[in-house]
């Protein structure tokens, strides 16, 4: 970096730590998120990186004429127009693994919460309704005996099946490509594993591809006895078609971590007794949170200093 500091867009909000990475050595330009650039010419004129947690468009990216680099704050970047930055020659990260523990972790917890009940246990107990009213129902379902399919078995899927094994469940996925190098079963389509299995864990990107592919047809498959759990994308939900399979019987139950339009979830959800819902918090711990805030501040500072990044997407690989 030269005496003058490179600048540095954070558009929305971001981890704190990430801005305290960059204190010092990058000049920091704030800006509304939105689907629009409100930015002043000037500080356009002299952005070279971004810092994103959230979205980054197309339009954003026009109109910054020397950006350089995007680094996404989460695995997850279908908030950032990866092609259209890749046209452009803008290199974009993203934060694989170091969160893979924690999503895993926590989508075990949800799974055993929703099929047990916990959380509305835990509800009976605060109300008062233990002593006033007696034990809270028995569970429906149990983690016996049943078969798990995971839709998605990348970094997270790896782990989460890793962790259900010793639950002596039988476990599945289904991906567009088989690995050959895992045990479990492999099913060449969705609805053949649907079919097959009797919860499905939901842990692909949000993509063109997997956008609502957990519709009617599938949660129908999936059937009666059915638990969903979803740790991915809300996008990878028609909602509306899960809420109705729900509220009919069509599954038995669902855990959801992620929404289709986050914050906002339907005010079906709410009132339903077989749902978890969780608020996107399956890496939100202080320690996972820290190393996604670091991976940022390496990868913008990495590629300003050394013109290097440490984990660029797919869509725009760097050379080494
Ligand atoms: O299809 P493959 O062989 O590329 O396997 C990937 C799978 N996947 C799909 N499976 C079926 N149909 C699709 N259209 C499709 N697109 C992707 O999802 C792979 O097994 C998995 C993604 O793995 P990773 O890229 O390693 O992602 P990671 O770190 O496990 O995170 C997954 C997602 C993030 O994108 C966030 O949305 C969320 O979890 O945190």
């Amino acid at each position: 970096m030269s005496d003058s500091k490179a600048a540095v867009l954070v558009p929305g909000k971001i981890h704190a730590r990430v801005l305290e990475r960059f204190e010092g050595k990058v000049d920091v330009i704030t800006a509304p998120a939105g689907p629009e650039p409100s930015l002043s010419e000037e500080d356009a004129q002299r952005i070279t990186a971004v810092a994103v947690s959230g979205s980054f468009n197309a339009s954003w990216i026009d109109a910054l004429p020397k950006l350089e680099v995007i680094a996404n704050f989460g695995v997850g970047y279908d908030g950032v127009d990866a092609k259209h930055a890749a046209s452009r020659g803008i290199v974009v990260t993203n934060t694989p693994d170091v969160l893979n523990d924690e999503v895993a972790d926590t989508t075990i917890a949800l799974l055993i919460g929703t099929v047990r009940r916990l959380y509305q246990a835990e509800s009976h107990l605060r109300a008062g309704k233990w002593e006033a009213e007696g034990p809270f129902m028995l569970s429906p379902f149990s983690l016996r005996n049943r078969k798990v399919g995971l839709f998605g078995m990348g970094r997270i899927g790896q782990e989460i099946a890793k962790r259900l094994e010793p639950f002596k469940v039988e476990i599945g996925y289904h991906t567009r490509s088989k690995r050959p190098e895992l045990s479990y079963t492999y099913y060449g389509s969705l609805k053949e594993m649907a079919q097959a299995v009797d919860i499905l864990i939901c842990i692909v990107p949000g993509t063109p591809e997997t956008h609502k592919a957990i519709n009617a047809d599938i949660l129908s498959a999936l059937g009666p006895n059915g638990v969903f759990i979803n740790v991915g994308r809300g996008s990878s939900v028609d909602e509306e078609a899960l809420l109705k399979a729900l509220q009919d019987g069509t599954i038995g139950a669902a855990g959801l971590d992620v929404f289709y339009a986050e914050p906002k979830v339907p005010a079906g959800f709410l009132s339903l007794p077989n749902v978890t819902l969780l608020p996107h918090v399956a890496s939100a711990s202080v320690p996972t949170r820290n190393a996604m805030a670091d991976l940022v501040a390496d990868n913008v500072l990495g590629w300003l200093s050394e013109r290097k990044v440490v984990t660029p997407v797919p869509e725009t690989p760097v050379k080494g």
